[in-house]
């Protein structure tokens, strides 16, 4: 039986709505040298440290896993808050500049969406300070309006793969899981979602493409295209 059109899109953002992660590496090399540190995270060790979702605890994970003998600074949480906080400055910096565009699709999805009814809402381990730089650079001042929920950073006690976001975002709508389905990019992500019980779809990218997608509705590379993601998602929308 054709499932029901969803009531509403919950996106992720990073690697799904834009391409961030290459400029957030790069916000983090900028805080650790502004910091006297001699970290440098290359595309590879990034790829390694991708497996922990959240900024914070990806540095966390960088000085417990990855780094030898690192003297830690009496107030740690401390030494870990303000060294995120420069990485996210450097990071909305390039979003200001407009340097991060939505992904190929997004825009249109969208749009075609709210056009027809259908409420997006945002579930996300990234801070909200980078949720409102990429969103007000790509959608205007009024991008919150595009959202009936957002859901980010530490709002929630447990990031991906746990499925607290998704499921703070369904409680925020007053939707039931199967009323809504998710876009995600990551197998942290996916595995998030199908906890909460939102049938998913995948578009890759550089860093998540071999990852495992097991459970996936459907794995696209990209979403140029969007008529194909309609289709498999059973969204009574118009052909891009
Ligand atoms: C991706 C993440 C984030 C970003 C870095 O989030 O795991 O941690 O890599 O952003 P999602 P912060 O795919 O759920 O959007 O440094 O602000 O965490
Ligand atoms: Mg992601």
């Amino acid at each position: 039986m054709k499932p029901e059109s969803p009531k509403a899109i919950i996106f992720d953002v990073d690697g799904t709505l834009a391409d961030t992660e290459e400029a957030h590496r790069l916000a983090f090399n900028q805080a650790f040298a502004e910091n006297g540190l001699d970290w440098n995270w290359d595309a590879a060790l990034y790829d390694k440290l991708l497996a922990v979702t959240g900024g914070k605890e990806r540095i966390r994970y960088f000085i417990a896993d990855f780094l030898k003998g690192f003297d830690k600074p009496a107030d740690f949480d401390g030494f870990v808050k303000r060294l995120h906080q420069t990485k996210t400055a450097h990071y909305t910096a390039m979003l200001a500049e407009g340097l991060i565009p939505l992904r190929p699709g997004i825009r249109q999805i969208m749009d075609d969406a709210r056009a027809a009814g259908i409420r997006l809402a945002i579930a996300t381990t990234t801070s909200p300070e980078n949720v409102a730089g990429l969103l007000e650079a790509e959608l205007g001042k009024n991008w919150e309006s595009y959202f009936a929920a957002i859901g980010c950073g530490d709002i929630v006690p447990h990031k991906k793969p746990a499925p607290d976001i998704y499921l703070w975002v369904l409680e925020r709508l007053l939707l039931k899981a199967a009323d809504c389905i998710a876009l995600e990019d990551s197998e942290n992500g996916l595995r998030a979602s199908l906890a909460a019980g939102i049938r998913t779809f995948i578009t890759t990218n550089r860093y998540t493409r071999g990852h495992d997608f097991t459970g996936a509705a459907a794995v696209f590379d990209e979403l140029s295209n969007p008529a194909n993601f309609y289709r498999a998602a059973g969204l009574a929308l118009p052909p891009a």
